[in-house]
């Protein structure tokens, strides 16, 4: 069967491994199941698989994909795939170097390659259209299928550099799967974030090896990941995520809804927080009218997730045990409940950086909260901070900006960078995501962006954590809405409602000290008696 190049379907692209195999299951048996569930494409990877046996097995699989009209795909053994005339074949950045490929298999079959870094990139750019049809971008996730990987994860955001390497180096005609550690529940969000920064492109598709060959239903996995990648729409949190035109609406008038909402549906805001945070930011979602929770035992997160209304604030400050965090995320995720992500310190040594990378390729965030530090070091805008106080450089306006919109558009969620003037952008795009589409005229430079000016507040950098105070403001606000609201708009209105509490605060303040019981006195009474006066002034960018 002679497959036109540029039309292989990717979308769900099977990987063998017999020896996972459940038992009274054959290789043969999982991959019918799976091609008969919506498997487009098939790898025939048998790493210790002697050459004989290889070769029936090639020539079985063959005949089934044939039967349901897939391309065969045969990993590193270039002989075995010119034996049986397969459809392609794949290699790995140490297997044969392609040029030999190429020049073995011709130019009409499907040749593959293993890619895991952008610098990779230029190796495909270089070679030109006639080498390499499609790459393996991983791996994504950690996982135990792959021996002794190399590589490192390179979660959702490595995924992206390298779709932004080939955009930028014009690698127009390579298509894109993604592989490693790839199951259904973080599917996804991979297919939600992995985009590049001009819109152009996203994966053309998932690779998964265990998650249909280890499986004791192997077609009952292949449909499940078969309708999470025909859904197209990625709901990550219990509110509509419609795109919004209303950026230059009147905000204030927003607020005094979105109070209105917390104080009817007196949200349960989950603290993952640092110890300095824990007992002002209780005392500011208390002020809030919302029930704060400083958990960190990881038998109930489920438990605090499933409660009306929750949210949770997860705050790197200080470090909570991995586990505890990543079980927590994964909860209120599968339940679609907000979680504002506060990088604390990101940069400021390699242990947090790891720390930080590592929670946020690990689930799906509706805000990523920093300061100017931590914003521009998230997007890699700049060296190592010091400790975790924010930078105090005078940044341009016009690279906050950038960077605001670069981590929003990253992670697909709302990014708030704080100092003198805060900036929010909003980087859901409406939550839809669709295979190999990527996100279309939404473009990083053009997300929707918001600055905030409130004048300088000093004293908020003289009272220890008022800067996280703002992620349990902003929780509060998510977590309270009702479904049908938009999470830009909330986090807009809970940086708007803080900084004015702390501009009045400061008004009446003799000192640190009683700011910080004034600035909670405001919230409190804002709270109570809204609606009030909006100093902010708020700019549309
Ligand atoms: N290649 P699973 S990761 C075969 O990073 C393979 O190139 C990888 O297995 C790469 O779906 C991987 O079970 C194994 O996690 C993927």
């Amino acid at each position: 069967m002679v497959f036109i190049k540029n039309e292989v379907d990717y979308s769900l692209y099977l990987v063998t491994d017999s020896t996972m195999l459940p038992e009274g299951k054959t290789l043969y048996s999982q991959v019918e199941d799976a091609l008969e569930n919506g498997v487009s494409i098939v790898q025939l990877r048998e790493k210790d698989a002697e050459t004989k046996i290889f070769i029936q097995e090639a020539i079985e699989i063959q005949k089934l994909c044939q039967k349901f009209d897939v391309p065969l795909i045969i990993n590193d053994r270039i002989d075995v795939a010119l034996a049986i005339d397969a459809d392609g074949v794949h290699v790995g950045q140490d297997d044969m170097p392609i040029p030999m490929v190429r020049k073995l298999v011709g130019p009409n079959k499907i040749v593959g390659w293993s890619v895991g870094y952008p610098q990779e990139v230029e190796q495909l750019a270089q070679w030109g259209p006639d080498y390499v049809d499609y790459i393996g971008i991983g791996m994504v996730f950690p996982t135990d299928t792959k021996k002794n990987p190399k590589k490192s994860p390179m979660g959702p955001r490595g995924v992206a550099r390298i779709l932004d390497a080939l955009e930028n180096h014009g690698v127009d005609w390579c298509r894109t799967v993604a592989i490693g550690g790839l199951h259904p529940d973080n599917i996804s969000r991979v297919l939600y974030q992995c985009n590049s920064g001009n819109g152009r492109r996203s994966i053309d598709g998932i690779s998964v090896v265990s998650d249909i060959m280890a499986a004791k239903n192997a077609g009952t996995a292949a449909k499940n990941l078969r309708d999470l990648l025909d859904k197209g729409y990625y709901s990550f949190v219990n509110l509509q995520l419609s795109i919004s035109t209303i950026y230059d609406v009147d905000f204030s008038s927003h607020t005094k809804r979105f109070l209105e909402q917390v104080a009817k549906n007196r949200p349960l805001v989950q603290h993952i927080t640092n110890k300095v945070h824990q007992n002002f930011g209780a005392n500011i979602t208390l002020a809030l009218g919302s029930s704060p929770i400083m958990s960190e035992i990881k038998e109930e997160v489920n438990d605090l997730a499933h409660v009306p209304h929750s949210a949770l604030l997860v705050n790197t400050g200080s470090v909570t045990p991995l586990d505890v965090v990543k079980a927590a995320i994964e909860a209120y995720n599968c339940v679609r409940r907000p979680i504002v992500f506060d990088p604390v310190g990101y940069s400021a040594t390699t242990t947090r950086i790891v720390l930080n990378n590592t929670l946020l390729a690990s689930g799906q965030f509706t805000c990523v909260k920093g300061n100017t530090g931590e914003i521009l070091s998230l997007a890699g805008f700049s060296g190592k901070m010091r400790g975790v106080d924010a930078h105090d450089g005078n940044f341009d306006k016009d690279i906050l900006i950038q960077a605001t919109r670069e981590v929003a558009f990253r992670f697909r969620t709302v990014a708030v960078c704080t100092g003198e003037l805060d900036f929010i952008a909003d980087g859901t795009l409406g939550g839809t995501y669709s295979l190999s589409d990527g996100t279309r005229d939404r473009v990083l430079e053009d997300l929707p962006c918001v600055v905030v000016s409130n004048g300088s507040i000093p004293l908020m950098g003289d009272i220890t954590a008022s800067g996280c105070s703002l992620g349990s403001t902003i929780a509060s606000l998510l977590g309270g809405a009702n479904s049908d609201e938009n999470p830009f708009e909330l986090v807009v209105a809970a940086v708007m409602l803080y900084k004015e509490a702390g501009r009045l605060a400061s008004l009446i303040s003799e000192g640190s000290g009683s700011f910080s019981v004034q600035l909670i006195d405001k919230l409190h009474n804002c709270f109570r008696s809204n609606p009030r006066i909006w100093a902010p002034k708020i700019e549309t960018l």
